[in-house]
């Protein structure tokens, strides 16, 4: 396969501007008619010496005409994956037949069939399986689009934009008519036909009109929408209030299917949904699963805005509208709950899936400059690395300069297909910044290592903070240029308040936290009247997605814990801490020296237990021991089972010390409260499974109890789920009648199954590969629906770094096993399940060897999809 090129763009030769879709839908084959009205494109000056050319793959022609004449085999030629038409006037009308089989699409990609129900998934390049179409986004056009189908079957048929014509027909079918008066590009495009209930509700705009709110789900699921809708309209709420942006049509629907490869589309006011991230009440869904609703639901309303009033210009801009929509539902959710334990946790998944992307072979900038299949692209790197970028824009503009910048954008580009250029340009203007140097975080990719150091001069009062910066090299980028890092700093005196801050050159203090313009490879800042040695607070709010060395001893970062005014930063005093202690044990262990905890370390823990009932969702963030993951990115050679020991060592060595304390706090926070998912009650329940965890840790017969106790007594999923967790890593009886009890219970209901899967494919147990690979025959486990397969084999493969990376490769046959499975029948997803072999480079030479040996069989399989085959080749690179 061929890689394409951002260098390689050309605005197409052709511009569509009106398509008139009608699906027959069928059982056995479904035909597909469009009506596009074509003109060349002005903006190409070669265009009227270009044939018409079409994307489409695996469509079965039957007619094609030009201006209501049929064309012949000598008019046209069709190939694998186009159309082409070889003289064309210079405005005209195409219409195309095509038939295609929907049941037979397991990729589910383009339209296909879920329990049932046709639904259809089409960014990023989906709409070339459903119909001949110039398949770019650049492309926006007006549809029209008349769905038939058997009545009693699909009761229910949707698509974009307003519902304009229904009715029936002869033979107990019928047909609706939805016509969508906003240009967009194909990826929008959606249709949904089957047997589906609704909830209703109404949103009132900011202007006045009237917005119907309808949510579909299958029969036997209308119980668990309400947290669905409550995000939706307190979605709405929030973007006319932070952003002015109201919505622009009368009808927003959302479906929630079972079978879908993502999270979630954002489809022009026809959301749809994989039931994760709509269906929950308490019983069935964790804390976790309502906070990612509320974030997902949000994600895909505001992409209303940022993504489809205002679209990408080509897939190299895929952050143009993603890694912004991620920052607007970071805020949103951080409006909604806490903010602090918010960013706490989106710097957690930052680091933990980004940065080693980052430090892996399928690095790449936030704009890609080359792809050979852009669903490899929709990665944490475009999404959460992108929505930091944005948030830099934010930081370095401040909250009204972004906002005028956003202001400008829409009021430029309302209706267009823009690139990331635009929008920094927006920004810029808006505001009177250069950014020429910031855009740089466009273009290199790898995560920015920030070198700081303090020197106080007790005579003179001031304090030098020395800043180096350092890029390191990705794939294709052997050298990298200094970037413009926004470094948000303060300094805490003696008593753990903030100091005035007063550079050199400045006649008097500025405020308390400011933010430092890191743009050079050395820097340094000098600040002046300092009374007293202060212990600085770098990076605050994590205000750049940097790696960050400062020189704070030990116990500057007790300080720090104890009394940086920044939230963020007192857990991340914690961690820098904990992370040490956990390389320390690394160490210790890899050389056979006995492991052992410092008192010091124990009691700075102790303190923020003592303290944890002031703010327990805070409290069970800065608790937690740094992933076993997280501990791997800090180590040249990522060593798993030492990790794991020294983190399991530190765990009980934790759990031992301070067990009245864990005993306590648990008690105190297990009162049986009436369920709410607001942020207190969630944060206590954190904190409570957080000391039910370490008091497992010890495995005692008390903690035994207490965590079968919560077992079988708890009423809320995320407590059930928290125990379950607990007694698939316990070496004891109880577990396995745990496991099979859950499933007894919950087999009705498809996602808790999945936390069923996941919960085993994670557990630490030595037996867990045997047990991940007999789960595979479960009458449960669907290899074709990806829920299940993330769960169960990416569970396993990138949740469960001990059992994974075992040395003897066991781990890794049994992915590549599962990858060349997978791939016949949903490339996405088997290429989605490589990240872990995309980083083989981190390990050591036998995991390498090992690792190096699957991705060497699944390259020479014949037949392999461009996805597997652009991962699994880049990681042999
Ligand atoms: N556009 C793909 C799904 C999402 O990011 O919202
Ligand atoms: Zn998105």
């Amino acid at each position: 396969p061929k890689a394409i090129r951002l260098q390689d763009y050309r605005p197409p030769a052709h511009l569509i501007d009106t398509v008139d879709l009608h699906f027959d839908l069928g059982e056995d084959v479904t035909t597909v008619r469009a009506v596009l009205g074509i003109r060349r494109n002005p903006a190409r000056g070669d265009a009227a010496a270009q044939p018409l050319t079409l994307d489409g793959q695996r469509l079965e022609l039957v007619s094609v005409a030009l201006d209501g004449k049929p064309l012949t085999d000598g008019d046209y030629t069709v190939t694998p994956d186009h159309l082409t038409v070889h003289s064309v006037p210079d405005a005209f009308t195409l219409e195309n037949v095509v038939r295609i089989k929907p049941q037979e699409n397991t990729a589910l990609e383009g339209l296909y069939k879920s329990s049932g129900n046709f639904c259809s998934q089409c960014e990023a390049e989906g709409f070339r399986k459903i119909t001949y179409f110039a398949d770019r986004p650049d492309v926006m056009a007006r549809y029209t689009t008349t769905i038939t189908a058997d009545k009693a079957r699909y009761p229910v048929l949707l698509s974009n934009g307003n519902l304009v014509e229904s009715g029936d027909l002869p033979d107990g079918r019928h047909r609706a008519v939805w016509e969508d008066p906003f240009p967009k590009p194909c990826y929008l495009f959606a249709l949904v036909a089957g047997n589906l209930r609704h909830q209703e509700d109404h949103f009132q705009t900011m202007s006045g009109r009237d917005v119907t709110l309808r949510i579909y789900v299958e029969p036997g699921n209308e119980d668990k929408v309400d947290h669905a809708m409550r995000s939706l309209i307190k979605s709405m709420r929030w973007d006319e209030e932070v952003f002015g942006l109201e919505y622009d049509l009368d009808i927003f629907n959302i479906v929630a299917v079972g079978d879908f490869n993502m999270g979630a589309m954002e489809n022009k006011s026809l959301n749809v949904f994989n039931t994760k991230y709509i269906l929950a009440k308490p019983e069935t869904a964790t804390d976790q699963d309502f906070l990612g609703i509320e974030a997902v639901v949000a994600h895909e309303y505001f992409h209303n805005w940022t993504g489809n009033r205002v679209t990408c210009r080509d897939w190299f801009q895929l952050s143009l509208k993603e890694g912004l929509t991620v920052f607007r539902d970071q805020e949103f959710s951080s409006d909604m709950n806490s903010r602090a334990v918010k960013r706490i946790a989106d710097v957690q998944r930052l680091r933990t899936v980004q940065f080693p992307e980052d430090s892996g072979a399928m690095a790449h900038p936030v704009r890609p400059d080359s792809y050979v299949e852009i669903n490899n692209f929709y990665t944490p790197t475009v999404y959460d690395k992108g929505s930091e970028v944005i948030r830099m824009y934010h930081t370095l503009l401040g909250p009204q300069g972004f906002r005028q910048g956003m202001d400008l954008y829409f009021q430029r580009h309302d209706g267009q297909a823009v690139t990331c250029d635009d929008f920094a340009a927006a920004m810029s203007d808006a505001t009177g910044t250069d950014l020429t140097q910031f855009k740089l975080w466009y273009r290199q990719a790898g995560t920015p290592e920030l070198n700081v150091t303090g020197a106080y001069d007790e005579a003179a009062k001031t304090y030098r903070l020395t800043v180096k910066q350092a890029v390191p090299p990705t794939p294709g980028q052997p050298e990298k240029q200094p970037m413009h890092i926004p470094l948000v700093m303060g300094l805490l005196g003696p008593d753990g308040k903030d100091l005035p801050l007063r550079l050199k050159g400045e006649d008097k203090p500025v405020g308390t936290s400011r933010t430092l313009h890191v743009t050079q490879a050395e820097q340094t800042f000098e600040f002046l009247d300092v009374p007293a040695r202060p212990v600085p607070s770098l990076l605050r709010g994590f205000s750049a997605p940097v790696k960050l060395k400062a020189d704070l001893s030990d116990a500057d970062l007790t300080f720090l814990m104890a009394n940086d005014s920044d939230a963020f930063n007192r857990w991340e005093a914690g961690q820098v801490l904990a992370t040490r202690l956990l390389l320390s044990l690394v160490a210790d262990r890899q050389a056979g020296r006995e492991l052992a905890l410092p008192q010091s370390f124990i009691d700075a823990v102790g303190a923020v237990l003592k303290d944890a009932d002031k703010d327990p969702a805070f409290a069970a963030q800065a608790l937690v021991l740094p992933t076993e993951g997280y501990v791997g990115t800090q180590m040249e050679v990522i060593d798993p089972d030492a990790i794991h020991e020294a983190r399991e060592f530190a765990r009980k060595r934790l759990a031992e010390a301070l067990r009245p304390d864990w005993l306590a706090t648990y008690r105190r926070n297990a009162g049986n409260e009436p369920f709410s998912v607001d942020a207190a009650a969630i944060g206590r329940r954190a904190l409570k499974n957080l000391c039910l965890a370490y008091l497992m840790a010890l495995e005692d017969e008390e903690a035994l109890g207490l965590c079968l106790g919560q077992y079988h007594g708890a009423q809320a999923m995320t407590d059930v789920m928290a125990a379950l967790q607990f007694l698939s890593n316990a070496d004891a009886p109880e577990r396995e009648e745990a496991i099979t009890g859950f499933y007894e219970r919950w087999k009705g209901e498809p996602l808790v199954v999945d936390k069923w899967f996941g919960v085993q494919a994670t557990s630490h147990r030595p037996d867990t590969l045997e047990r991940v690979t007999k789960l595979l025959s479960h009458p449960a486990f669907e290899i074709r629906n990806p829920n299940k397969v993330y769960a169960l084999i990416g569970g396993f493969a990138g949740g469960n770094p001990v059992r994974f990376h075992d040395a003897g490769g066991a781990g890794y046959r049994f992915l590549a096993d599962q990858v060349l499975r997978i791939d016949p029948m949903n490339p996405q997803v088997a290429a989605r399940l490589m990240g872990p072999f995309s980083r083989l480079r981190r390990y050591d030479s036998q995991r390498r060897a090992l690792m190096r040996a699957e991705l060497e069989r699944i390259v020479a399989t014949p037949g392999l999809s461009p996805d597997v085959f652009e991962v699994a080749s880049k990681s042999l690179e």
